[in-house]
């Protein structure tokens, strides 16, 4: 199939790299990953290409260049360039094809829908242009959920590839879709992580399977609410042909597979991290099983993997994460030994739930992809007492249920981040006896010898490294044998660091020079 048919006028015969996509008059908003991919390629369409960014940096002027020079209409960047929706050739635009991170009340976009001008992320652009006449066409199979979804789409990548297909991790987790269309390999297969703010502007993708991991409170500020978060992430499961795979522990995600319109005969798979019941995959006695995709599974299940095969450390999410590949391989047609070798070929990112080092009975790890309390707490859970570095751009959650959960394992909390109010709001509700620290400005409370070994407080505009440096240094003070020092912010990093692999760098290297320092102080 070539997808489902939506849009009007020109845009509902939009449905091929084939189909006539020249002249059309496209404006492109972002620079960015999404942007400039999204721009290179509707340039080499022979569309009428106009691309906005309210950045002037060198990077995006930089870009920009690149994009006059392969045939870009116009590229505009600076603040006047993102307030009004640009004319191309003197008329209105026939799309707009905005990058992910652009909020829909955005002022553009804003005027985009006013004036009825169709609105598309890169996904569905992608989705249009999949299917080119001498080329192979990739299917798809997509993963969206508020935690796990790069780990998920790096475990199928790596199923599908034990299978010996050409299988390559797109999307939210990096390379855009478009990059892999175009890429002069055929690809048998897409992963595809899709973020929230991408589904919001998916109308027509038809994946193969598709799941939902699991939902949590998250990018309220985007979406307006929770409730408009929960429906943008549904839209994952919208025109799903084989298999609509939902967190049989969470009623959430197969509430929105009840309500999706899929393609007949797609079958609802659960995921659970216990026994499974008829049509779910699960564990049994410490194995991975099947309950699914197996003729007799009325009555039995197909062994899939051992818990063993998932690495040293298996905490629940991690083996959450693992069923939802295989359901979603399982459902493209591999063999549970395919399942199995991708677990075992497995390399887990770096940023989740990293060991940096062990010194003096500390185990030092890195969490910075815990970017929201949901993801945080599945980490926290899986130590006994820990010295909790926590904090960052809170996009307006709540910190009230994980400081609950998580009170009893916590032995300090020590605080980065520009706007921590809420989560110490939350430490003084549920958690009053935890010391809490503030390296940032040199308090302390409830912390008698915990010092941050700096006299002045810092400057506000002083570097991620040099937060992270005293983040580290104030656990190290309180840490002893058997403690695990866990930086997990739970929240965004953009308030102090460009990015959470940022975050997550300067706290290895922190981490690094600490235990360096305590080695040679160890020899002396
Ligand atoms: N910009 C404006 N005005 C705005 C917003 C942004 O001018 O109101 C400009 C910025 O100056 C910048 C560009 O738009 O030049 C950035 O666009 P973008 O924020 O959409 O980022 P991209 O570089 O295109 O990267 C996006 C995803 N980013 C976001 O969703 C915020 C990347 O996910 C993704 O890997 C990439 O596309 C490829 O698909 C990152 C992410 O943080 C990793 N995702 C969130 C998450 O995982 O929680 C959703």
């Amino acid at each position: 199939m070539t997808g489902i048919e939506t849009g009007t006028g020109r845009l509902k015969d939009l449905v091929s790299w084939d189909s006539d996509w020249a002249g059309l008059r496209v404006v492109v908003t972002g620079i960015g990953v999404s942007g400039f991919s999204a721009a290179d390629t509707l340039i080499e369409l022979g569309a009428r290409v106009v691309v906005v960014d309210a950045a002037t940096s060198e990077t995006a002027e930089a870009k920009a260049d690149t994009l006059r020079i392969v045939g870009a209409a116009d590229v505009l960047l600076g603040d006047d360039a993102v307030r009004a929706v640009p004319k191309i050739d003197g008329m209105k635009p026939d799309l707009i094809v905005t990058s992910p991170g652009w909020r829909p009340d955005q002022a553009l976009l804003a005027a985009a829908a006013r004036a009825h001008i169709p609105v598309w992320g890169d996904v569905e652009l992608a989705w249009r242009l999949r299917v080119r006449e001498g080329r192979k066409t990739a299917d798809w199979l997509t993963i969206t959920g508020t935690n796990g979804k790069t780990t998920t789409v790096g475990l199928t990548e790596s199923m599908l590839k034990a299978a010996g297909l050409k299988a390559i991790a797109v999307g939210n987790v990096g390379t855009p879709i478009l990059d892999a269309l175009r890429d002069p390999v055929e690809y048998d297969v897409f992963a595809v992580e899709l973020s929230s703010f991408q589904l919001h502007w998916c109308e027509s993708v038809s994946a193969v399977a598709s799941v939902c991991l699991n939902v949590a409170e998250d990018h309220v500020d985007w979406h307006g609410s929770y409730t408009d978060y929960l429906a943008d992430k549904a839209k994952i499961y919208e025109h799903t042909q084989k298999a609509c795979i939902y967190n049989a522990e969470q009623i959430e995600t197969e509430r929105m597979v009840e309500d999706a319109d899929v393609v007949e005969g797609c079958r609802a798979i659960g995921f659970t991290t216990v026994t499974p019941a008829i049509s779910m995959l699960g564990v049994v006695e410490g194995l991975l099983v099947d309950r699914a995709f197996i003729a007799e599974r009325k009555d039995s299940a197909a062994e899939l993997a051992s818990m063993a095969d998932l690495g040293p450390v298996a905490p629940r999410h991690m083996v959450a994460n693992a069923l939802a590949a295989a359901a979603l391989v399982r459902a493209y047609g591999l063999s549970p030994e395919d399942v199995r070798l991708g677990l075992k070929a497995y390399i887990p990112g770096s940023h989740r739930i990293q060991p940096v080092a062990k010194q003096n009975g500390v185990l030092w790890i890195n969490d910075s992809k815990a970017t929201n309390p949901h993801a945080a707490a599945a980490s926290l859970s899986a130590f006994e007492s820990v010295v909790w570095i926590a904090g960052g751009l809170s996009k307006g959650v709540s910190y009230d249920e994980i400081v609950s959960g998580q009170a009893a394992r916590l032995k300090a909390v020590v605080l980065i981040g520009k706007d921590t109010a809420s989560l110490e709001e939350s430490l003084r509700r549920h958690a009053p006896d935890v010391p809490v620290i503030r390296p940032a400005t040199g308090d302390t409370e409830n912390v008698q010898s915990a010092g941050t070994g700096h006299d002045a407080p810092p400057s506000p505009s002083e570097s991620g490294e040099a937060v992270m440096a005293q983040a580290v240094a104030s656990a190290a003070q309180v840490a002893t044998s058997g403690d695990t020092v866990l930086m997990a912010p739970a929240a965004a990093s953009m308030d102090q660091f460009s990015s959470y692999a940022h975050r997550g760098d300067a706290f290895i290297e922190a981490v690094r020079e600490l235990v360096e320092g305590q080695a040679q102080t160890g020899k002396e």
